[in-house]
C-alpha cells in the first residue's frame, strides 16, 4: 500500500529508530512510547491486521523480531507484554499489522 506509513517505516523509506529487522519483518521504536521500552514489530508486506492473510513465515519472522527486541533492550528476564489492536473498538489507529512490545517497568494488570 503506497500511502501506508508503517510500510515506509518498515522498509526504511522514512527514518526511524530501527531496533532489529529481518527479511520479512521490522522492529522500530514507537514514536509516542507508553513505557521505557515500547517497540513496534511489523511485517514488511502490508497486512491490515492480524487476521488479514498473514502467512506462517511472516508470523515467525515477527516472533524472531520480538525475541531480538527483548534481548537487545534488556527486558527479556524482567517480563514484557506483546499486544496487537484489531479494529476501531480496540483502538487500532494504524491499519498495518503491528505488535506493541512493552516493558522496562511494572506494567498495569489492566487490559482495557
Ligand atoms: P495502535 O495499536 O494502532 O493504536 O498503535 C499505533 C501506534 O503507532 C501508536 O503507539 C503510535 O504512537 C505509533 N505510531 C508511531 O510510532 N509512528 C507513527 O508515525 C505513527 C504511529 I502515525
Amino acid at each position: 500500500m503506497s500511502d501506508c506509513i508503517f510500510c515506509k517505516l518498515a522498509k526504511g523509506e522514512i527514518p526511524t529508530t530501527m531496533v532489529y529487522q529481518n527479511e520479512l519483518a521490522a522492529a522500530f521504536a514507537d514514536a509516542s512510547p507508553l513505557a521505557p521500552v515500547h517497540v513496534l514489530v511489523v511485517p514488511k508486506a502490508h497486512h491490515d491486521n492480524l487476521l488479514d492473510g498473514v502467512d506462517a513465515q511472516t508470523l515467525m519472522a515477527m516472533v524472531e523480531c520480538v525475541e531480538q527486541v527483548v534481548q537487545r533492550t534488556g527486558i527479556k528476564d524482567s517480563g514484557f507484554r506483546v499486544l496487537t489492536n484489531v479494529g476501531a473498538d480496540a483502538g487500532q489507529t494504524v491499519n498495518h499489522l503491528h505488535w506493541h512490545v512493552l516493558g522496562g517497568k511494572r506494567l498495569s494488570d489492566q487490559l482495557a
